[in-house]
């Protein structure tokens, strides 16, 4: 330290008192609702490799992994998550197809999750998906459209109920959750 930096002999020198720092957000999406979705990589998805993809997308979004499984769907799940449909003539296919194989169960969570799941899917139907939508991306049927995620925050609750126990959803903390408000 040189000489003339000193503080004068007898005089203490002053540090600043140390302050909390003060987070806060440039935008404040607490205001939005955070939601919890179920999202499943269908069988067609799974079997065409499609698992990585999915997650890498949700992921690279921002959203937030609290479950993850690789299950055969039971038929009486089956018809029960797609209930709405029943009196449809694709019924029975959805729930054979459903049921076929294994699928990846998954739930997101994050603000408005729920809508920003469905778009990200893209429309049911892959011929009107937009391109860099899930399905817009890597579907031509609507018959196989490689992702399910549920329409509305009360159908999301419903599902998740009924795709996982209480304890297989895991309440974690991502260190970029600061970065992403
Ligand atoms: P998902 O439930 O699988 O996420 O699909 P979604 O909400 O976009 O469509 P939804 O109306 O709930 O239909 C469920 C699945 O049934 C098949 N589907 N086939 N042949 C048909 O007209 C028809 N309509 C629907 C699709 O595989 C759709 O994902
Ligand atoms: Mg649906």
């Amino acid at each position: 330290m040189c000489s003339g930096c000193r503080p004068a002999p007898g005089r203490r020198r002053t540090v600043p008192e140390s302050r909390p720092v003060q987070r806060r957000p440039l935008l404040d999406w607490r205001a939005v609702a955070v939601q919890r979705t179920l999202v499943l990589v269908k069988p067609d998805g799974v079997q065409r490799a499609l698992i990585g993809e999915v997650i890498m997308r949700f992921e690279r979004r921002g959203l937030h992994l609290v479950g993850l499984k690789l299950i055969r769907v039971e038929r009486a799940v089956a018809e029960r998550h797609y209930a709405e449909h029943a009196a449809k003539p694709f019924f029975a296919g959805l729930v054979d197809f459903i049921t076929a194989a294994p699928v990846v169960a998954m739930v997101w969570e994050g603000p408005d999750a729920v809508a920003m799941v469905r778009t990200m899917m893209g429309a049911t139907n892959p011929a009107a998906a937009a391109p860099g939508t899930i399905r817009g991306d890597h579907a031509v049927s609507i018959g196989t459209n490689v992702v399910h995620g549920s329409d509305s925050p009360e159908r999301a609750a419903e599902e998740l109920a009924l795709f996982f126990e209480p304890a297989e959803l895991v309440d974690w903390e991502s260190s970029s959750a600061r970065w992403l408000e």
